[in-house]
């Protein structure tokens, strides 16, 4: 039995809840005993196997035990990478293996150490001192994953390449001024420079990109806005579950993925089992020796959930909010609390159902009202908001936004930038993309599910269709993973359904239906180039898969400088479909030519998709929303 555990705290949590700090501190010194190499990447809930969970979750013996508690801690060693699976209740380790040929990610502590170390780095002091840059506590370090490209440096190093900007005072936007052609080669392992490349020398920009308050004058005709709840909240959260309305689910973080959603069930009728957002890219367009190596899996080289920000009321979120913290470990196995990490509440959703009847004057209308949970993420100059929202009519809703500051460039010497858009003086911001991978393992009233592509055409003209002016839907079966790569088509109306077993009152499946949002670019790259190898999920818009376990993460666990493509490019070979237990990968794909309006810190951008019952229910589900309080007085005009 751990010594932490004395209050017991896994008695009382929902089995898919994820760790607190006594459970990670259990975990990680069961593993660190004896093991003096070892550095902690992450620790966290290894989920229960799918089958024991369902088993647990819709058996009716009440003393039916829950799974055990499991956590899976990820080491680096000097060996490799080791995963390690702890079994909480007895601090037991379960198994441990070395992953071949995994390199772990850019942890807090690497970062902070990288960026330490190439200031401290004589070949860059002379460098920046030769650019006239005299002052390192004006100097902003960047530090980005290395790519797979085969540089010399590869094969035995784990290492990032920092860059350099420079501030014009500590809290400036450093991004104003990019320090041009100057790469530092930092091991993330031994956290020293291992060379120094220069290229071309661009004169610093003059650009101003300080957008603090303070510095900018503030508007004075906004008046305040506040969101009261006077009898407070609709939902309560209990042992890790959330219950709004008739919905139901357990959120978490996860060290790599961010805000997952688990067991998403509306009225207990299963819809969800798990979603979350399991890689996701941004790679750059600038062909630029300076720029056309960067390309970064946020989730796998960084990870969403270790650069998660704490939300703050009246700023972050707006309302009565109930904030969930989350915990990760540090690198020596120290429980890591960030607070406030996701967000839940409220929110008005306008008018949900309206009919003024035109004979009588009489007017029905409800008002909708959505649950927002949100937890953001900052990874070197963006910030993004991974936003799910539950309707009171059965939808749910997938939005991701984006924030923060675009990626630089210098402008001059003897080649202007040809993959970048100019947005100040001697400043321009490369093209790039950011694709998201949402894993939606989704349960439609049971895990036997199956996929059909639903999209509008017109009929032919004929004796069936004499005016010609027919149209409707085709329908045809995703039966197997090869059929299921398919790319959004909205002039198309392309939808997704995922059917179960069950059968409404009009005898036809319960469904779901996937339907883009804004968003639906594709990896522009070369499917032959580095980042067209190694992030091939984003080729098409969605991907189906039969479910497994260990099939999480669409470019693989650990992408981190891996040239050779993993993940779903490599499972989904052509396994049948139809009544299995699916998992849909759908990929948000924003394309970014800058603007002026994005620099110096953009308005936000939204991409997103949603969920949306089609005959999951017989009728609209909401037609005993109440009216407003107090009443309409639509049928007094006069
Ligand atoms: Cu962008």
């Amino acid at each position: 039995m751990c010594r932490f555990m004395s209050h017991a705290p896994v008695l009382t949590a929902h089995p898919l809840a994820p760790l607190d700090a006594d459970e990670i501190r259990c975990a990680t010194a069961a593993v660190l005993a004896g093991a003096d190499d070892a550095r902690v990447i992450s620790c966290a809930r290894r989920e229960p196997d799918k089958a024991a969970y369902l088993a647990w979750r819709d058996g009716d013996d009440p003393a039916r035990r829950a799974p055990a508690r499991e956590a899976l801690v990820v080491l680096s060693r000097a060996a490799g990478v080791e995963e390690c699976v702890v079994a909480l209740a007895a601090a037991a380790i379960v198994s441990r293996r070395l992953v071949p040929g995994a390199r772990s990610p850019i942890t807090p502590e690497d970062y902070e150490a990288a960026a330490a170390c190439v200031l401290e780095d004589e070949r860059v002091v002379r460098a920046l001192r030769e650019r006239g840059v005299e002052d390192l506590g004006l100097v902003q370090i960047d530090v980005l994953p290395s790519g797979a490209l085969g540089h010399a440096l590869e094969a035995e190093h784990r290492f990032g390449r920092a860059v350099a900007y420079l501030k014009k005072d500590p809290l400036d936007n450093a991004y104003a001024r990019p320090i041009e052609h100057l790469i530092a080669f930092v091991d993330l392992d031994a956290r020293v420079v291992l060379a120094v490349e220069e290229g071309e020398r661009r004169s610093i920009p003059a650009a101003d990109g300080d957008y603090r308050a303070g510095v900018v004058a503030p508007r004075e005709d906004l008046r305040p806005f506040s969101v009261t709840q006077p009898e407070g909240v609709s939902f309560t959260v209990e042992r890790g579950e959330v219950r709004w309305h008739r919905w139901t689910f357990v959120p978490a973080i996860d060290p790599q993925e961010g805000l997952v959603l688990h067991d998403v069930r509306y009225d207990g009728r299963s819809v969800l089992h798990r979603g979350s957002c399991a890689e996701m890219i941004v790679p750059y367009g600038e062909p630029d020796p300076m720029h056309n190596w960067r390309t970064y899996f946020d989730a796998g080289e960084y990870g969403l959930g270790a650069s998660m920000n704490s939300l703050e009321l009246g700023c972050d979120c707006l309302g009565e909010i109930t904030y969930l913290d989350a915990w990760l470990s540090d690198q020596r196995g120290e429980p890591v609390r960030i607070a406030n990490a996701i967000c839940l509440h409220e929110e008005d959703a306008g008018v949900l159902w309206k009919h003024t009847d035109h004979a009588t004057g009489h007017v029905e209308v409800r008002r909708g009202r959505r649950f927002v949970v949100n937890a953001m993420a900052t990874v070197g100059n963006y910030e993004y908001a991974f936003r799910w929202y539950l309707g009171l009519d059965g939808t749910i809703e997938v939005e991701v936004q984006l924030h923060g500051i675009v990626s630089t460039i210098a402008v001059g010497g003897d080649r202007p930038p040809r993959g970048s858009n100019p947005i100040d003086e001697g400043l321009a911001a490369p093209h790039h993309q950011h694709l998201f991978c949402f894993r939606l393992d989704l349960d439609v009233d049971g895990v036997a599910n199956t996929v059909h592509e639903v999209q509008a055409a017109s009929l032919p003209a004929g004796p069936d269709n004499p005016l010609g002016n027919a149209f409707g839907p085709v329908v045809t079966a995703l039966r197997t993973e090869r059929e299921a790569r398919r790319s959004a088509d909205q002039h198309a109306s392309r939808v997704w359904t995922v059917s179960g077993r069950r059968t409404n009152a009009l005898g036809r499946p319960t469904a779901y239906r996937l339907v883009p949002g804004h968003g639906t670019a594709t990896l522009l790259a070369d499917p032959d180039s580095s980042v067209g190898r190694r992030a091939g999920f984003a080729r098409h818009t969605l991907w189906v898969t039969p479910y497994r376990d260990e099939e999480r993460f669409p470019a693989g666990a650990y992408p981190y400088a891996r040239a050779e493509p993993d993940g779903l490019p490599v499972w989904s070979t052509d396994r049948p479909l139809e009544g299995e237990d699916v998992v849909l990968w759908y990929t948000i794909g924003v394309t970014h030519f800058v603007r002026p309006e994005d620099w110096p810190i953009m308005p936000m951008t939204k991409a997103g998709f949603s969920l949306e019952p089609v005959g999951f229910f017989d009728r609209n589900p909401t037609l005993d929303i109440p009216p407003a309080a107090g009443g309409c007085r639509h049928s007094e005009r006069g």
